[in-house]
């Protein structure tokens, strides 16, 4: 008999899921999709996995020896011992008590990134950040590892609201099959990217209308390093650059616009302050301080950087200023060194062309990176679990983890403040895996055995839980309630529980409400509430903010009766800053000019030789790092999203296995490269990289430029091996950890310099995909 279907949402799409005898079995597209995403082939694989977190667990050396700092946290040797509940929460909620009672919350670090379940109430970094409020607060973590440079970037250059609409809520894709003539992106298009957004989306709507718009007539170039980043059905010239030299390039196209007399003065005149500055800088008039002298960043001078071909520059900038032209800037071209440039270089490129705020062309930063990039947005928000508030005021850029763990007390430079790492004691996570998304691995290890305890919630033992002195098994989406949409989105999906809970596995609500209840507190974290109370209210409470625009949905019962309701009244805009371009003067930008700052005296004030007042062209590693150690590192790495997942969930799963080589992650090179590096297609290699080194399976492919590899992101850590760091492929092993400048001190994983050469011998196994020392499988 075939088994039932029974609907899901996750970050990567609404699907279906078989069920036989409380197994998921198999996974079916929804049919309304248009165009599903493989990615759900590997729930199935994932779900029961033997790496399942069945029983609360704790380190048996923190157990034995109390907390503490201790450099064996993360030794794949460790053992855990497997304790009632009872046990592990009376031993959570008395650490925690010690540790805000002698140390204060901001000792606690609980901001606990990641991107941990796609559900509106269950979802974990939310259901954490509410205990802790509730136990009078905690370190937090602002902006993101997607793009940390943007969004301290843009609300300096063109303001708050602006900089929010510019990440959030860019024109559809049917806007610009209407207005635009010409999409130039800045690290491609990949509609492998466009399955993801945050809490899912009921259709994966981004690659058809891709399609459409190419169909339409819309042309399409990609730069990038790799061909394949958009996909072969759409008309697109692939401009192949070198990773790290984007900047350059738009500052030649630039160039180009102010010798030929091509520029908009008219517009640089009237919505921008600085363009004198910036055009002293591209012509060679004046250097990054506007000193006399400087080096003229002619097509010619980008060429020798990018290996772009001067001409071809030459003729993009022509063709760009004759056409309604959008140029895009993907989100991991700012995941690197000095990242902050290239997205200044690229909206200072768009008012040359004088086309900001125009139905179609202009400026943009995220399509091809997310698939709700110009999906519009919901009118009022969507139903949320409220998190209350943190009456401690600690923070840290995202990606300064390590730093943070490493150096307490120490002073780092961000955003023109000078702060100072807090004094952590005890990190909390839930619903994130440092050890798949942080760089440098090692260090981070390092930085790990720094805290007196580490706490972590996961559904999977993976190598973040397996760096943690108590582990909390939490349920998986499929295992409770819930309800999911992303912003923008079309439709909001019930999430029925379809399977019961793995081994001991307990929602985090629950966990949390019985810790509250230990440390006095409950009452104030449930206010008297199940989750399921929770899920009413907060569906009522939309539903009532709708209701005020005139905006009907069924009631909370109508609603989970029918599994699915549209989403009324989404709003979505013609161009981006449209009204700043119909009137200046009425609508300004909020920044100190109202203008679109091409020259920051703010930034300028700053005096970061990392972050000028302008865009400025500054060699990365990625260009420059043969390697200080004097070892040569010949390739560039680009350590992209996987196509065969979403970052390190489910990495067990059959799409994910499937796409490996003797079970490691594949590593693609051009065959010259390959012949150089005495390789070939099925090979398990050994990846060097500043931090640290991986294997990894070869896959020879001219999809990558000659001088670059490419390894994604998201294989499970496996730290196993006595003479690699990673025996699986984890880039992360090899990366440098650095922000992107002092300003916004963003991650920069996406591009590694590194050497490839055979592993001789047979490879260590892979691990990791075994939990524990004293944890036992149920599967
Ligand atoms: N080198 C390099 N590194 C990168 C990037 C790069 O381009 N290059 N990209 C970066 C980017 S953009 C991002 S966003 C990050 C992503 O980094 P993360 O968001 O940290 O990666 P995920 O694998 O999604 O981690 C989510 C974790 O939550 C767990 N989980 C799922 N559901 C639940 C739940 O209900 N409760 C709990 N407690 N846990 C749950 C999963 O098992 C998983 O371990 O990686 C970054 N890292
Ligand atoms: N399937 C899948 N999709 C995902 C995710 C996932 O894990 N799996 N993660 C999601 C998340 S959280 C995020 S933030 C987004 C990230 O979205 P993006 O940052 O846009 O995605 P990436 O795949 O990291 O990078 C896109 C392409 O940029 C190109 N590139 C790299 N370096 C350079 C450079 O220096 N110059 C130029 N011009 N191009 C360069 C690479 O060839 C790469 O394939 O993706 C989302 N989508
Ligand atoms: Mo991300």
């Amino acid at each position: 008999m075939a088994a039932k279907p029974h609907p899901t949402s996750t970050h990567w799409g609404a699907y279906r899921v078989e069920v036989e005898d409380d197994r998921v079995v198999g996974v079916r597209p929804d049919p309304r999709d248009p165009a599903p995403s493989p990615l759900m082939a590997n729930t199935p694989g994932a779900q029961h996995h033997r790496t399942r977190v069945a029983r609360p667990a704790v380190r048996r050396r923190w157990l034995e020896h109390g907390p503490g700092a201790d450099p064996r946290r993360g030794d794949p040797d460790d053992e855990y011992v497997e304790v009632e509940w009872s046990t592990a929460l009376d031993l959570l909620a008395n650490e925690l008590d010690r540790v805000r009672t002698r140390h204060g919350n901001a000792a606690i670090f609980g901001g606990s990134y990641g991107w941990g379940s796609a559900g509106r109430i269950h979802h974990a970094q939310s259901q954490l950040h509410r205990f802790l409020n509730t136990i009078g607060g905690y370190t937090r973590s602002r902006t993101t590892y997607s793009h940390g440079a943007v969004e301290v970037l843009f609300p300096r250059i063109i303001g708050v609201p602006a900089a929010n609409r510019l990440l959030h809520r860019a024109p559809s894709w049917e806007r610009i099959r209407e207005h635009t003539e010409l999409l130039v992106s800045f690290g491609g298009l990949r509609v492998s990217n466009t399955w993801i957004a945050s809490g899912g989306r009921a259709a994966q709507t981004a690659g058809p209308a891709m399609r459409a718009a190419s169909d339409a007539g819309v042309e399409f170039v990609s730069v990038s390093p790799l061909r394949d980043d958009t996909s072969a059905d759409l008309k697109c010239t692939w401009m192949s650059l070198k990773p790290g030299t984007d900047t350059a390039v738009l500052l030649a196209l630039m160039h180009v616009l102010f010798d030929e007399g091509l520029a908009d003065t008219a517009f640089l005149d009237r919505y921008t302050v600085g363009a004198d500055r910036l055009r002293a800088y591209v012509m060679g008039e004046r250097d990054e301080h506007g000193e006399p002298g400087g080096v003229e960043r002619s097509p010619e001078w980008a060429e020798r950087l990018s290996g772009v071909p001067a001409d071809d520059l030459r003729a993009l900038a022509r063709r760009m200023t004759e056409k309604r032209t959008l140029v895009n800037v993907g989100w991991s071209v700012q995941r690197a060194k000095y990242g902050e440039q290239p997205l200044w270089a690229g909206l200072a490129l768009a008012c040359c062309l004088g086309q900001v705020g125009s139905p179609g062309g202009g400026f943009a930063s995220g399509y091809g990176s997310m698939g709700n990039y110009g999906g519009g947005a919901t009118p009022v928000g969507l139903p949320r679990m409220p998190q209350g508030t943190n009456a401690v005021d600690s923070l840290i850029p995202v990606a300064k983890i390590s730093d943070m763990l490493l150096h307490p007390g120490e002073p780092y430079d961000y955003d023109g403040e000078r702060r100072h790492f807090p004094d952590i004691r005890l990190v909390y996570w839930a619903g994130g895996n440092p050890f798949h998304h942080h760089q440098d691995l090692n260090r981070l290890t390092r930085a790990f055995g720094r805290p007196e305890t580490v706490v972590v919630h996961e559904t999977h033992w993976t190598a973040t839980a397996r760096h943690a002195d108590i582990v909390i098994p939490a349920t998986t989406v499929l295992e409770r309630d819930d309800m999911a949409a992303s912003q923008g989105d079309l439709a909001l999906r019930a999430m029925p529980r379809v399977v019961p809970p793995h081994g001991q596995a307990r929602d985090e609500y629950d966990t949390y409400t019985d810790l509250a209840e230990r440390m006095g507190v409950r009452e104030e974290f449930t206010e008297g509430r199940t989750s399921w109370e929770w899920m009413r209210l907060a569906y009522g409470r939309w539903r009532s903010l709708l209701a005020r625009r005139d905006l009907e949905v069924p009631d909370f019962d109508g609603f989970w009766e029918r599994g699915r309701i549209e989403i009324p009244g989404r709003i979505e805009d013609a161009a981006l800053m449209g009204e700043f371009r119909e009137d200046p003067e009425d609508s300004p930008l909020r920044t100190p000019s109202g203008r679109i700052e091409l020259y920051s005296e703010t930034i300028a004030s700053f005096g970061y030789e990392d972050c000028p007042g302008h865009p400025v062209w500054l060699p990365g590693p990625a260009v420059t790092d043969q390697g200080e150690d004097g070892a040569e590192r010949p390739l560039v790495l680009v350590a992209n999203q996987p196509r065969e997942r979403f970052h390190s969930q489910q990495d067990m799963g059959k799409y994910s296995a499937a796409q490996k080589v003797h079970g490691r992650a594949p590593l693609r090179m051009h065959p010259e490269d390959a012949e150089a590096a005495g390789v070939s297609e099925g090979d398990v290699v050994r990846v060097t990289g500043p931090s640290g080194s991986c294997l990894a399976g070869v896959v020879v492919d001219d999809a990558p430029r000659p001088g670059v590899v490419q390894l994604s992101t998201g294989v499970w850590y496996d730290p196993s091996g006595s003479d690699v760091t990673c025996v699986h492929g984890n880039p992360n092993a090899l990366a440098r950890d650095e922000g992107t400048s002092s300003l916004g001190q963003g991650c920069t994983g996406q591009l590694i310099r590194v050497r490839v050469e055979p592993y001789e011998g047979d490879p260590p196994p892979v691990r990791i995909f075994h939990p524990p020392l004293g944890v036992t499988t149920q599967t």
